[in-house]
């Protein structure tokens, strides 16, 4: 979501790291590009003018300057200043209170409300094992409560029975009872698209806000409008007792702007980002692994958590138990190139890594890998079941028809071959133990013993 600021931020510090030593004209004109960077992002001139005001004072200490390293040392403080732009810590949704649990979501027409309402209720029930119901109170636009209760149904999750023609206030009642009877222990309630210009909806929510009391209040801001999105967060905090921000479509937006400006123009948390259009899509906002993402250190901690969250455990170990018998065939290494697919392909992944944003937009410019795994996919699906347990029965023919099936050619199915073949050797000496194996193809022993 910050791949320009992530590209200028590497041009910047490259030069000023090298450098041996630093004086204060270096260190200006590096501020004066990180000016202009942050700009670019869609920050407001007040939010980069404050960045720069609070970096130079610091950058330019004696004991930076003089140290060994002061470009490192200006990296730093950078970094220290950019956590606490996007507001030092998560603050997480606060349910403490007696259930069940009030949370309202609001926010602009189309800014992702509804979306965004099933994916909190699929990330709560998972990570703080509650019960949610969600109720839809967008009364005004066509089909709007059977978007939510479609989008319940799709991913199990319970919403509040439709009654046409009920009102805002009233169903917001209904909800209340309905949860204690059946034991929601979260309410989420996803509102209708307002404006503070409209004030008979803004009316209405302060209406809903006095029935359902709840314990947060959540702006959805589309982090496409970048600035605009924390000026949109000010108002509505004027009219709501607005306890934090989701920023969707993080997905498509490379500047970040939003993501910037939030704490300074409105001072409401960011909570989370919408990252994607599937109800999975949705990631816990921590200012400490964004700014290192910014700075290009990357994200290892949140590529972890991703894996984790992907991996289908009993896949896992009946693979592993394949492995040590040497067993390892094409079905499985579909079923890997499927799970890559899952965490957002190669290109997903790799933008969690530190240092690699150009590779990164030169492979986005080539399609590589989305294309690479599709076609990988398709190749594999168009063999038999035999062949695909056996890869030594793939002959000349064989191979014509698996090209044809797939849309490709002999060369790429040689090459899949290969890259397999390399892999099921590798795989075998590990899970024989033979490190020795592994010294020999450049891979060091304390590596295997880690992953052990
Ligand atoms: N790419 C992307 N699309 C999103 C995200 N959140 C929502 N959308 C899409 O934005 C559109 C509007 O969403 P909706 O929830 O209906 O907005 P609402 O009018 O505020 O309720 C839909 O097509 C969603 O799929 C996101 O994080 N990333
Ligand atoms: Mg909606």
């Amino acid at each position: 979501m910050f791949d320009n600021l992530t590209n200028k931020f590497e041009g910047i510090f490259t030069s000023l790291k090298k450098a041996p030593s630093l004086d204060e004209k270096q260190v200006d004109e590096g501020l004066r590009e990180i000016r202009l960077a942050l700009l670019e992002a869609d920050v407001s001139i007040d939010v980069a003018k404050d960045f720069i005001e609070k970096v130079k004072p610091k950058a330019l200490g004696k004991e930076i300057i003089r140290s060994t390293s002061p470009g490192q040392m200006v990296v730093k403080i950078v970094y220290d200043e950019l956590v606490s732009l996007l507001g030092d810590k998560n603050v997480e949704i606060n349910l403490n209170a007696v259930p069940p649990v009030s949370v309202m979501l609001v926010g602009l027409q189309g800014s992702g409300k509804t979306t965004t309402t099933s994916k909190l209720a699929k990330f709560l029930e998972k990570n703080k094992k509650k019960k949610i119901m969600m109720v839809s109170l967008d009364v005004y636009r066509p089909a709007a409560q059977e978007q939510l209760k479609l989008l319940g149904e799709q991913n199990n999750i319970n919403t509040l029975p439709i009654i046409e023609g009920q009102l805002p206030s009233d169903i917001c009642r209904r909800a209340l009872s309905a949860a204690s009877l059946n034991g929601s222990e979260v309410i989420l309630f996803d509102t209708a698209g307002r404006t503070q210009i409209d004030l008979q909806m803004m009316n209405e929510i302060k209406q809903i806000e006095d029935i359902i009391k709840p314990s947060e209040t959540i702006l959805v801001a589309d982090s496409l409008t970048g600035q605009v999105a924390a000026n949109v967060a000010k108002e509505f905090k004027n009219t709501v007792n607005l306890s934090g921000i989701i920023l969707t479509r993080s997905d498509g937006d490379g500047r970040g702007g939003a993501a910037l400006s939030m704490k300074y123009v409105a001072d409401v948390p960011i909570k989370f980002l919408g990252v994607g259009e599937k109800v999975e899509n949705l990631e816990v906002f921590y200012p400490d692994r964004i700014a290192n993402r910014i700075l290009g250190m990357g994200d290892i901690v949140t590529l972890v958590e991703k894996a984790s969250e992907n991996v289908d455990e009993e896949k896992l170990k009946k693979t592993e138990e394949r492995l040590k018998k040497g067993q390892f065939t094409l079905e499985d290494y579909l079923s890997q190139l499927k799970q890559m697919k899952k965490m957002g392909g190669i290109e997903g992944l790799m933008s969690f890594l530190p240092g690699v944003s150009k590779i990164k937009s030169q492979m986005d410019q080539a399609g590589v890998d989305e294309k690479i795994i599709t076609q990988n996919e398709a190749v594999i699906l168009s063999m038999t079941k035999k062949e695909r347990e056996n890869p030594k029965l793939i002959d000349g023919s064989r191979k014509k028809r698996i090209a044809n099936g797939s849309g490709t050619d002999i060369a790429t199915i040689n090459k899949l071959l290969k890259q397999f073949k390399m892999m099921s050797e590798m795989m075998k000496k590990m899970s024989k133990g033979n490190t020795q194996g592994l010294a020999d193809k450049g891979i060091p022993p304390e590596l295997f013993n880690q992953m052990k």
